[in-house]
C-alpha cells in the first residue's frame, strides 16, 4: 500500500455534557482528524489528546506539529506492505504515542480497507457486539450522581463508573451503592491520590466496587503494588500503561489486577495486540477505555474490543450521548449495553466531510 495523500484537520467539537475529573473540566474536545489516501481507499485517524497536558503528556498542538512537519512527510509517496512496516519509520521518534497513533492507526484502516475486510475480522476479532458501561464525571450534589446513575442503569448500561478526587469518594459510593445494590459499579481517580490515602481505599473495599482505576500518580507503578497489597479490590491501571513491556511489568509487580486499554494511549492498534496478548498471558482482564473520542476514535475502540481478551464492559457508550453531530455518517449506539461492532471494510464508518468542514479551525494537505 502506497500512502499517495493526507489530509489532517484540526477540528473544535462541542460536547453534550460537562465532564468534570479529578484533573479539571471538559466542555469540547479540540480533535485532530487524519484522511491517509492510496489506491483509491482513505483511511482515518483520530487524535484524543487534549490542548492541556492534564491527563498524560501530550497536547493536541504538539501532535498536529509532530504529524504534519515529522511523521507524515516521513510516510508520504512510500510504499508499506503492512503496518507494522509503517511502525518501523515512526519507532526511533520517543514517546509521543497518542500523535503516533493517529497516523498508525489511519494506516491500520486504510490498509484493511484494501484488504476488504473489517478491521475486527483482521485482528481476530470474536464478537459481533460488545458490551458498554458509562463513565459519569463529577456532578454537582451527591442527589445529582446517584439521579445519573439511575439514568445510565434504565438506559442498560453494564458498568456504571465514577470520577472521583479526594473528598468526593466515599460519599457518592455509600450513597449510590445504597440505591442500587448490584449494579457493576467502579471509580476512576486519574492518579489524584497519595500513598497517605490508603486508609480512604480500604474504606471503599466495603463496596463491592468492580476495581479503583489509576488511584495513583501515572508514573508509579511501585505505589500501586504497594496499594494493592493493603487492600482487597482489584487497581486498574490507565495511564500508567503505555506499552505491552509498562503491562508486563505491572503484572509481573502485581501493581493491579485489571487493565484500561485506550488504544490511542498506547500508539495504535499494533500496540494494543501486543498489550492483548500479554494480559491473556497473565490471565488478567482487560476493557476498552475511552477519551471522549468522537466517530473514528470510538469506531476503532469497538473493533478493538472485540478481542477476546475484553472481559469487562469497555467506556464506549454510545456516540448521541456525546454529540449532537458525530464526525461520521454512522450512528454508533449501544442497546442495552451492547454495542454492535461495524461490519463494512476498516473501522466500517465514513466521514461526515461536509459536517467537518463547518467545524475545521485549520487543515493541512500533506503530498509526497
Ligand atoms: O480516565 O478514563 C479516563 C475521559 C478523558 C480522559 C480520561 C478518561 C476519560 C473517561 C471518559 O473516563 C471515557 C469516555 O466516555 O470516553
Ligand atoms: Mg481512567
Amino acid at each position: 500500500m502506497k500512502i499517495e495523500s493526507a489530509t489532517l484537520q484540526l477540528i473544535e467539537l462541542p460536547l453534550k455534557f460537562r465532564f468534570e475529573t479529578s484533573f479539571g473540566v471538559q466542555t469540547k474536545r479540540t480533535i485532530l482528524v487524519l484522511t491517509l489516501r492510496g489506491e483509491g481507499k482513505e483511511g482515518y485517524g483520530e487524535s484524543v489528546m487534549e490542548m492541556l497536558p492534564l491527563y498524560r503528556e501530550e497536547t493536541t498542538p504538539g501532535a498536529e506539529y509532530l504529524l504534519k512537519d515529522v511523521l507524515l512527510p516521513r510516510v508520504l509517496g512510500k510504499t508499506f506492505n503492512n503496518p507494522q512496516e509503517l511502525g518501523q519509520v515512526i519507532a526511533p521518534f520517543r514517546g509521543n504515542r497518542m500523535a503516533k497513533a493517529v497516523l498508525e492507526m489511519a494506516f491500520w484502516d486504510l490498509w484493511a480497507r484494501s484488504l476488504n475486510v473489517s478491521l475486527s475480522h483482521l485482528i481476530g476479532g470474536v464478537r459481533k457486539e460488545v458490551t458498554v458501561g458509562v463513565s459519569l464525571g463529577i456532578q454537582p450534589t451527591v442527589d445529582d450522581t446517584v439521579r445519573a446513575v439511575e439514568k445510565h442503569v434504565m438506559q442498560g448500561y453494564r458498568r456504571i463508573k465514577l470520577k472521583i478526587k479526594p473528598g468526593w469518594d466515599l460519599n457518592i459510593v455509600k450513597d449510590t451503592r445504597a440505591e442500587f445494590p448490584d449494579i457493576t459499579l467502579t471509580v476512576d481517580a486519574n492518579s489524584a491520590y497519595s500513598m497517605a490515602d490508603v486508609r480512604t481505599f480500604q474504606k471503599l473495599d466495603e463496596y463491592q466496587l468492580d476495581y479503583i482505576e489509576q488511584p495513583l500518580p501515572y508514573e508509579d507503578l511501585h505505589d500501586h503494588a504497594k496499594l494493592q497489597k493493603l487492600i482487597q479490590t482489584p487497581l486498574c491501571l490507565d495511564e500508567s500503561i503505555l506499552s505491552a513491556e509498562d503491562t508486563r511489568k505491572a503484572l509481573e509487580n502485581h501493581a493491579g489486577r485489571v487493565i484500561n486499554l485506550k488504544p490511542a494511549r498506547v500508539g495504535g492498534v499494533s500496540e494494543s495486540l501486543k498489550i492483548h496478548t500479554v494480559s491473556q498471558s497473565f490471565g488478567i482482564p482487560l476493557w476498552m477505555g475511552g477519551m471522549l473520542e468522537a466517530g473514528v476514535g470510538r469506531a476503532f475502540n469497538i473493533h478493538i474490543s472485540s478481542l477476546p481478551g475484553f472481559t469487562k464492559p469497555g467506556d464506549t457508550s454510545s456516540a448521541s450521548r456525546y454529540w449532537e453531530t458525530d464526525i461520521i455518517n454512522e450512528p454508533l449506539e449501544a442497546v442495552d449495553g451492547l454495542m454492535p461492532v461495524p461490519t463494512g471494510p476498516g473501522i466500517g464508518v465514513t466521514l461526515n466531510q461536509d459536517f467537518l468542514n463547518t467545524i475545521t479551525l485549520r487543515k493541512h494537505e500533506v503530498r509526497a
